[in-house]
């Protein structure tokens, strides 16, 4: 969104109200409940600070008298701010309004506490009270209400977005398709390569309606999970889950808590906490034993907290089941044939992608335009459900509440052309692996699955090579005037990590 200009269905402060058309005879019953909606909607800024645009009709700014710094841009204002030190920013932070409301921002005390976290924290509300181990009713509140920055006001205005615009009244021609059993055929035969959500079977794990967010706490309020780039108990985790305001949330995403908690994943264990549904079938990353890449997390974090959009690892499908809570998914197929979703940049080598926008930042921006886009796909999963990623796909994940939920990625038979072609073409891009093995994941599944699987193996090797045949074909008629005048030769890959188009161009 430009700098200064807000939209106001999602925006509440006195000056930026909805506009709708009404007859005068009903416009002041309209406008008091709008008013009223608004304001339950987006409480006032904490500090008072209000959007830049509304500057322009201000008879007051602050920052008219607020010395040299309020000169600088506020976004360069912020970045100069990012490298400053903590005892820098609290004595900067005492000169005047204008300086006390920047130095104030959270996500700058955010990225200190993560470069160099406290020892014996407690949480405390804000990253900065955190950090400076200040007591909450210490904390000072002055009003800066006339101070105009979108910079200050954004992280605000999207961690108290109201979802619910976003997420309802999804077009039917977009809505992931709700089953309510599979087998293990009609997977194979029709559903490896789209998005579905199965509406039983986590019902029957023994950690559905036993695993929350309270008995997790209860039972391992000491032991560290991982959440971004921090590892902590989880009675601290719980503690800012409960009680904090960041627009993007810190999210677990633990790959060892199998092991944390000492559960039993074995099927056919009488003690299993939980188990691949069967509909799924046999992983065939399962022959790579100690050489599997990681493979499952468990994943918690509140309201508004989630990912941003991305492609799950090496090509591989996954499952993901909700717990307690429930998610957004917004997902679109992908192929070397097709844009990236609305608001996703990739590398100029169509590698890496590059989302910049937080989750909210990207609704507010981009989700009417991705909403319409052909290939959009959109649901809710809720509590006992689980959702299907097809591999290839881009997906972002929003929760809806605070929620728990267990995936687990893995490669079906349909599939195992595509994970041999990522292995094979994108080496630079495995991930997940032991380090030292990732440049030779490739021949070690390759060699792994010919001792145990020979026949998959030589069919999915047979696949592949019909791919690229296919796409060299389709290549070469397209470029046969091209050829023919050209002088030298030329060469280009095939990349096969790209759900179910055939059909491949460089
Ligand atoms: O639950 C979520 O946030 C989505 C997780 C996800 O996309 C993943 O594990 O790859
Ligand atoms: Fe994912």
């Amino acid at each position: 969104m430009a700098p200064g200009i807000l939209d106001a269905t999602h925006v509440a402060c006195a000056e930026t109200r909805p506009s709708k058309k009404v007859k005068l005879s009903e416009a002041a019953d309209v406008l008091t409940d709008e008013v009223d909606d608004v304001a339950t909607a987006v409480p006032s800024h904490p500090l008072d600070i209000k959007p830049a645009g509304n500057a322009y009709t201000a008879s007051e700014n602050i920052k008219a008298h607020s010395g040299s710094f309020a000169r600088l841009p506020d976004e360069l204002l912020n970045h100069v701010f990012e490298s400053f030190d903590a005892d820098s920013l609290v004595r900067l932070g005492s000169t005047c309004r204008f300086l006390y409301a920047f130095t104030r921002l959270d996500e700058l005390w955010r990225a200190l506490f993560v470069s160099s976290p406290p020892d014996n924290f407690q949480w405390r509300s804000t990253w900065r009270s955190t950090y400076l181990g200040t007591a909450e009713e210490r904390a000072t509140f002055f009003s800066c209400k006339h101070l105009f920055s979108d910079v200050l006001y954004r992280p605000f205005q999207c961690a108290n977005l109201t979802l619910e615009p976003f997420v309802t009244n999804v077009p039917s021609q977009n809505a992931i398709q709700r089953l309510q059993n599979l087998t293990r055929e009609e997977y194979s035969e029709k559903w490896t390569g789209k998005p579905f959500i199965l509406t039983a079977p986590v019902k029957e794990w023994p950690v559905y309606g036993k695993w929350t967010p309270e008995y997790l706490l209860k039972k391992y309020p000491d032991v560290e999970f991982r959440a971004e780039a921090v590892d902590w108990p989880m009675s601290k985790y719980i503690d800012y889950m409960t009680n904090s305001r960041d627009e993007s949330p810190l999210y677990v995403f633990d790959r060892a808590f199998v092991e944390k908690t000492g559960i039993t994943t074995d099927r056919d264990a009488p003690d299993a906490a939980y188990w691949s549904p069967d509909c799924f079938g046999e992983d065939l990353f399962g022959v790579l034993g100690e050489y599997r890449p990681d493979c499952r997390w468990m994943i918690l974090g509140p309201k508004r907290s989630g990912s941003t959009f991305h492609k799950d690892p090496n090509a591989t499908n996954a499952w993901n089941a909700v717990l307690t809570g429930c998610k957004y998914w917004l997902m679109f197929p992908s192929s070397s044939a097709l844009p990236p979703p609305p608001g996703v940049i990739l590398s100029d080598d169509q590698s890496e992608i590059t989302s910049p926008l937080s989750i909210a930042e990207y609704l507010l921006t981009f989700h009417s335009l991705a909403r319409s886009t052909p290939g959009c796909r959109e649901g809710i999963c809720y509590a006992g459900e689980i959702l299907h990623v097809p591999s290839g796909w881009f997906h972002l994940v929003l929760n809806l509440e605070d929620s728990l939920a267990l995936t687990q990625n893995f490669v079906p038979r349909k599939r195992l052309p595509d994970v041999l072609g990522f292995l094979q073409d994108q080496r630079d891009q495995v991930s997940g692996f032991k380090e030292d093995i990732c440049d030779q994941a490739y021949e070690i599944f390759v060699e792994r699955l010919g001792e145990k699987h020979p026949d998959v193996l030589k069919e999915g090797l047979a696949e592949l090579e019909k791919k690229a045949r296919k796409g060299r074909g389709k290549w070469e008629e397209l470029t046969k005037a091209d050829e023919e005048q050209a002088e030298g030769g030329f060469s280009f890959g095939f990349g096969f990590g790209d759900g179910d188009e055939d059909e491949e161009t460089p």
